[in-house]
């Protein structure tokens, strides 16, 4: 088995330096950003994700996933339309400037998408989850940044109680991570305190770390963004309870997928529910400013 070995460090340490953040995403395809949230959020999505999982065990609805090679950790996949604390987490300031400095531009300034918010806990005896990247389900790979990543930790991330491993640089690779058994990554472990984030380029190798505490679990929620012509997880607005949704902001329900407009050209949703219809978002540009945008972006399509 060949063993690809860790780049050089020093490597990202959490930071409430933005712009560290960025250039640590930039060189090792990861940063932390500390104090993403306050200890007050945190409070409340670790109780409210302590609830969810607790119904959703009596309920019977925890499935094995087929992305964890056991099912002792907790994943909820859908976290928007279960509290306002998930909900308001989609449009967060710091992560749309994350998702902005890693997916670049979108072709008339279309607000990105969200791929996916979710929760994974840890658990004692968790197995760590194998190194992956997060657009391995794009193939054949597409060497550009197409999935921008933030991982919020609402518990301590230690190595023990299965902080994420990444594999500083891997982003830049050119390539899928091997996974036929023949090709071994060092990893390190993604550390920071309750209240952090990891952001990573989607194309950064990585997978949740072993949990070998005794008694102690590790909640995170995932978020990723994609380009507007990317298909997020699921078609939210056929899926979210439209009362939850109610009152986000018109950037959380672009995020959503309740944009209906799509690189300048608004269609109608004319058979949605009144209530699914009533929360769409149309154009907001005007033509004129879609015009000067199309212009600006010329040259650097030609070129
Ligand atoms: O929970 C983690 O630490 C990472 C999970 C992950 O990589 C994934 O779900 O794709
Ligand atoms: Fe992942």
């Amino acid at each position: 088995m060949q063993t690809i070995p860790l780049p050089e460090g020093p490597f990202p340490v959490a930071t409430t330096d933005r712009e560290q953040v960025k250039a640590d995403v930039k060189e090792f395809g990861y940063g932390i950003v500390k104090d993403a949230l306050t200890p007050e959020q945190v409070r409340l999505m670790r109780s409210v994700l302590s609830a969810e999982i607790e119904q959703e065990e009596r309920a019977g609805k925890i499935k094995e996933s087929y992305t964890d090679r056991d099912a002792v950790n907790r994943r909820l996949s859908i976290l928007m339309d279960r509290h306002e604390c998930f909900r308001d987490l989609v449009d967060d300031e710091m992560a749309m400037e994350m998702a902005r400095f890693i997916l670049g531009p979108s072709y008339l300034d279309e607000p990105y998408l969200l791929h996916a918010l979710s929760a994974n806990v840890t658990r004692p005896g968790s197995r760590d989850m194998g190194v992956h990247g997060d657009t391995d389900y794009i193939l054949p790979h597409l060497d550009a940044p197409l999935f921008a990543r933030v991982i919020w930790f609402l518990d301590d991330f230690d190595e023990e109680v299965g902080a994420t491993r990444v594999v500083p640089k891997s982003h830049l690779f050119g390539h899928l991570p091997v996974k036929d058994g023949s090709v071994k990554y060092e990893t390190l472990p993604a550390l920071g305190p309750a209240g952090s984030a990891l952001i990573y380029d989607g194309r950064l190798y990585h997978g949740t770390g072993a949990n070998t505490s005794k008694d102690r679990e590790r909640a995170a929620v995932i978020a990723g963004y994609i380009h507007p012509w990317m298909r997020p997880l699921a078609n939210y607005p056929m899926l979210l309870d439209p009362a939850a949704i109610e009152g986000s902001s018109v950037l959380c329900r672009q995020l959503l997928g309740y944009g209906r407009v799509n690189i300048g050209f608004e269609q109608p949703w004319r058979y949605a529910r009144e209530d699914v219809a009533a929360l769409s978002i149309g154009q907001t540009r005007t033509i004129e400013e879609m015009r000067r945008q199309v212009r600006q972006d010329e040259p650097a399509q030609a070129g």
